[in-house]
């Protein structure tokens, strides 16, 4: 698929999204957000694609909302703005039955950091930065900004960085749990392909499952999550991956899962 303002490439299983507006620092407008939800919806129904991986073309990752965008007289009411960019995009990609991975090659502002967030895996290169910007223009955190930094980093840190609008380092990121790593700039590339080709290679179906189930329970009591679990246990275990993974195991080689 051919977009205007991302790349989409799929090498194997894996499906490659770069935010393409290197001068802007990736900064989000209503077409870019418009085709990453196309590219993510296209990879759900996609059965080659078994991991999906968003990063920055140049030196940035996502500079939030493109100011200029929505800057002048004639500026749409901005809940308008954000029922038709953001809250479809972020439920799309939390709602993704496949590992989305954020690669976050350099700043991630405002909605660019809520896109981070949305993501499942945060890997961090050495060069990038964090900010929940909006309050630096007067905003409140949006784009799930107020509901998945607390879920992420806790409450405390979360309101802090919201409110302050600081900026941090990777290793600051990396420290209070932003990012689950952080890898140096020169070799970032190749470590995120081999961490995706390695989910790429999982059964994606009980990573789907892993994925929704797990954010469910966030509002359960415990007897529903088990149920949940028992129905979705039942449906893997019918699945080529399950009798491949006890094959594999029996046999003493490593499993050659299929997504299946
Ligand atoms: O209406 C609605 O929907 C509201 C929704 C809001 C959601 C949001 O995301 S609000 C938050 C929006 N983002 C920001 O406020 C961040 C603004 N950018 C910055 O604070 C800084 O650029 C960074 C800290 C991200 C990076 O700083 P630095 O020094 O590395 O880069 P720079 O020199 O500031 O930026 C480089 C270029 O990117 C520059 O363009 P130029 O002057 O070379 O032509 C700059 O203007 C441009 N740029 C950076 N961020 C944005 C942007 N252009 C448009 N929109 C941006 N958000």
């Amino acid at each position: 698929m051919t977009y205007e303002q991302i790349t989409a490439t799929r090498e194997a299983g894996v499906l490659w999204l770069r935010m393409n507006r290197p001068d802007k620092l990736n900064a989000l407008t209503t077409t870019m957000s418009h085709e990453l939800e196309d590219a993510v919806r296209g990879a759900g129904s996609d059965d080659e694609v078994r991991c999906v991986v968003l990063t920055g073309e140049g030196r940035g990752f996502c500079a939030g909302q493109d100011l200029a965008e929505v800057s002048g007289e004639d500026r749409p009411d901005i809940a308008e703005h954000l029922a038709d960019t953001y809250h479809r995009l972020v439920p799309t990609m939390i709602a993704l039955p496949k590992p989305i991975v954020a690669a976050i090659n350099g700043v991630a502002a405002g909605a660019g950091l809520s896109l981070a967030l949305a993501c499942d895996v945060r890997l961090a290169s050495d060069a990038a930065r964090f900010t929940q910007a909006f309050v630096k223009i007067g905003l409140i955190p949006d784009s799930g900004g107020t509901h998945l930094l607390p879920r992420v980093v806790g409450y405390a840190k979360a309101l802090e960085l919201s409110i302050t609008g600081d900026l941090i380092d990777a290793a600051e990121a990396h420290r209070i749990g932003l990012v689950n790593r952080v890898i140096g700039a020169e070799g970032f590339a190749d470590e995120v392909r081999t961490y995706a080709e390695r989910l790429s290679a999982m059964p994606t179906l009980a990573i789907g499952e892993t994925k929704k189930l797990m954010l469910e329970a966030l509002t359960l009591g415990l007897p529903e999550a088990l149920s949940r679990e028992a129905a979705a246990q039942s449906r893997m275990g019918k699945t080529d991956d399950h009798q491949e993974g006890l094959r594999a195991f029996s046999e003493k080689r490593d499993p050659d899962f299929r997504g299946k």
